[in-house]
C-alpha cells in the first residue's frame, strides 16, 4: 500500500492581498509536499480561500463591490503568486463553492441533530477584525485582547456549540500525543487555556448575512470559523467518505501561524470529536513575521510583496531565505541586507561555487565525462559518509518541520565539499599520471555528493536543483532511492556550470 501524506495552509482572507505572511506558510507547505513526493508518498496539498464572514462583506462594501466579486478578483491576486512561487498545490478550495457549502452544512446539521448544536442567546463583546467573541474578563483595557482595537457589545439569538462538553476528551487527547499541537511551547499555551475551561461556543449570527445559512433556518448564518475549519475536509470530499477523504483524513499536518493556532487546536478537534471524526495528526504553529523590526501593516506601508521580491532576487533565493533564514516556529524579522546576504554567502559562494569549481575540473581533467572512482582516501571516505548521514539528517528534520536545521545540514555538506577540493588538491593529483584514480575518485565523489545535494534541495529550491541535476549529467525524475550513493553512471557527460546565482552588490541594497 502506498504511503499518504496530507499537508495544508490556513484558507486566507480574500480582504486583504497576499504578502510574505501568506507566502511563507504555503511555501513550506511546498516544500513539505514536495520532499514528500520525493521519499514516494502520495500527497495531497491543499491551500485556498476564506470567503466568508462579516470582514469580507465590509471590505466589498468599501470597495463598492459584491462580496464574491471581490473574492474573485483577490483569489487571482493568491493564486498568481502561487504559481510565481512555483507552488504545486492539489487543490485549491475557495469557501464560496457548493463543494464546501454542502459539506459544512452537512457537518452542522450532524452535530445539531445529535444535541450538540442547540439554539441560544448571545450576548458579549465581539472583535469584528478577528471575528472573536471576548468575555468582559477577557478584554484588555476594554478592547480586544489579540488585536488591541475596540469591541462591540453583542446580544443576539445564536446557535451554540456544546464545546464545553469535550473539555476532557481534548485534554487528554492533547496530553496522550505529545506531537499533536508543536512547538512545544504553543502545546503548552493551549493546555493551560483548556485547563481554564471551554465554555460553549457561538456558531451562528444574525447580524449579518454573507455566510452559509444555518439548515432549517436562514436568519442566521454559520460562524465564520466553523464554516472555514470545515475546508479541510470538504476539499476532500466529505461528507462522501469514499473519496479523497477516505485516503487522506485525518491530516498528517495543518500548517498556521500562531495568531489562530486556538481555532485549530482547540474548536477545530472539538467539532471534529462532535462530528465522530478523527482529530488531525498534528498542528503546527510557525512564527510571525516582521519586517525590519517592525509590525507588518498598510497603515506603516511596509508590506513585502512577494512579486517584486521574486522580481527582484529571483523564485528561488526568496524560497531558500524564507525557510533558511528563521526556525519554523520562531519570529522572524525580514530585511533586505540579510536576504541579500544569504544570496551571496549561501547561494553564491557555497553552493554555486562548489558547482563550478566541480565541473570545470571534470572538464578540465577529464574532458567532461565524468570518471569512474578509484581507490579511496580517508578523506573521500569521510567526505561520501557525511554526505550519506545528511540525507538522515534532513530526514528527521522534516519530520519536525525544522526546516532551517535540514538546510544548515545540507549547507556542512557544502562547506565539507568545498574544503575537500582544497585538502584533496586535485591541480596536484593531474600533475602525476600515478595519481590519475585518484583524481578520478575526487571528481566522482565530489559531484556524486552534489546530485544528492541537489536532489534534496529540489524540494526547497526547485529550478535550481534542476539546472544543477542537468550540469551534472542527471536526467533522471526524483526518486527516493536516488539519495543512494552511488547512482550516477560514470561516463554521464558533464557540463561546466555556469553561476546559479549571481553575487548582489550589498551596498546597493537598501
Ligand atoms: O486567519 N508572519 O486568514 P489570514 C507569518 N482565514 N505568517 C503570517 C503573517 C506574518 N506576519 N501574516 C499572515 C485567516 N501569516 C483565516 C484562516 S484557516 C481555516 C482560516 C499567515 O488571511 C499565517 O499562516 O489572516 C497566518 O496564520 C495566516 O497567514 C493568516 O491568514
Amino acid at each position: 500500500m502506498s504511503r499518504t501524506f496530507y499537508v495544508t495552509t490556513p484558507i486566507y482572507y480574500v480582504n486583504d492581498v497576499p504578502h510574505i505572511g501568506h507566502a511563507y506558510t504555503t511555501l513550506a507547505a511546498d516544500v513539505l509536499a514536495r520532499y514528500k513526493k520525493l521519499k514516494g508518498y502520495e500527497v495531497f496539498f491543499l491551500t485556498g480561500t476564506d470567503e466568508h464572514g462579516q470582514k469580507v462583506e465590509k471590505a466589498a462594501n468599501t470597495a463598492g463591490e459584491t462580496p464574491l466579486e471581490l473574492a474573485d478578483r483577490v483569489v487571482k491576486r493568491f493564486q498568481g503568486l502561487w504559481e510565481k512561487l512555483d507552488i504545486q498545490y492539489t487543490d485549491f478550495i475557495r469557501t464560496t463553492q457548493e463543494r464546501h457549502k454542502n459539506g459544512v452544512s452537512h457537518i452542522f446539521t450532524k452535530i445539531m441533530a445529535q444535541g450538540d448544536i442547540y439554539l441560544g442567546e448571545y450576548e458579549d463583546w465581539y472583535c469584528t477584525p478577528c471575528e472573536t467573541f471576548w468575555t468582559e474578563t477577557q478584554l484588555m483595557d476594554g478592547k480586544c485582547p489579540d488585536c488591541n482595537r475596540p469591541v462591540d457589545k453583542l446580544k443576539e439569538e445564536s446557535y451554540f456549540f456544546r464545546m464545553s462538553k469535550y473539555q476532557e476528551q481534548l485534554l487528554a487527547h492533547i496530553e496522550a500525543n505529545p506531537d499533536f499541537i508543536q512547538p512545544k511551547s504553543r502545546r503548552n499555551e493551549i493546555i493551560s487555556f483548556v485547563k481554564e475551561g471551554l465554555r460553549d461556543l457561538s456558531v451562528s449570527r444574525t447580524s449579518f448575512n454573507w455566510g452559509i445559512p444555518v439548515p432549517g433556518n436562514e436568519r442566521h448564518v454559520i460562524y465564520v470559523w466553523f464554516d472555514a475549519l470545515t475546508n479541510y475536509i470538504t476539499a476532500l470530499g466529505y461528507p462522501d467518505e469514499e473519496s479523497a477523504f477516505k485516503t487522506y483524513w485525518p491530516v498528517d499536518v495543518h500548517l498556521i501561524g500562531k495568531d489562530i493556532l486556538r481555532f485549530h487546536a482547540v474548536y477545530w478537534p472539538t467539532f471534529l470529536m462532535a462530528a465522530g471524526l478523527p482529530v488531525p495528526k498534528k498542528v503546527f504553529a510557525h512564527g510571525w513575521w516582521t519586517v525590519e523590526g517592525q509590525k507588518m501593516s498598510k497603515s506603516l506601508q511596509n508590506v513585502v510583496e512577494p512579486n517584486m521580491l521574486v522580481d527582484r532576487y529571483g523564485i528561488d533565493a526568496v524560497r531558500y531565505f524564507l525557510l533558511r533564514e528563521v526556525p519554523f516556529g520562531l519570529d522572524g524579522d525580514f530585511s533586505h541586507a540579510a536576504l541579500v546576504h544569504r544570496i551571496n554567502s549561501d547561494l553564491a559562494n557555497d553552493l554555486g561555487n562548489l558547482l563550478n569549481r566541480s565541473t570545470a575540473m571534470v572538464n578540465k581533467y577529464f574532458d567532461g565525462v565524468l570518471p569512474a572512482p578509484g581507490p579511496q582516501t580517508e578523506l573521500d571516505t569521510a567526505f561520501r559518509e557525511k554526505t550519506e548521514a545528511m540525507v538522515r539528517q534532513v530526514d528527521a528534520c522534516m519530520d519536525e518541520l525544522a526546516f532551517s536545521k535540514g538546510l544548515q545540514a545540507i549547507w556542512e555538506v557544502i562547506s565539507a565539499g568545498n574544503k575537500y577540493i582544497d585538502e584533496t588538491a586535485p591541480w596536484t593529483l593531474a600533475k602525476d599520471p600515478a595519481k590519475r584514480d585518484y583524481l578520478g575518485t575526487v571528481m566522482y565523489t565530489l559531484l556524486e555528493a552534489q546530485r544528492i545535494v541537489h536532489l534534496i534541495l529540489s524540494a526547497f529550491m526547485p529550478r535550481t536543483a534542476a539546472k544543477a541535476l542537468d550540469y551534472l549529467g542527471w536526467t533522471e525524475p526524483c526518486r527516493d532511492e536516488d539519495l543512494a550513493w552511488g547512482r550516477l553512471a560514470p561516463g554521464a557527460r558533464i557540463v561546466k556550470a555556469e553561476a546559479l546565482f549571481p553575487r548582489i552588490e550589498e551596498k546597493e541594497e537598501k
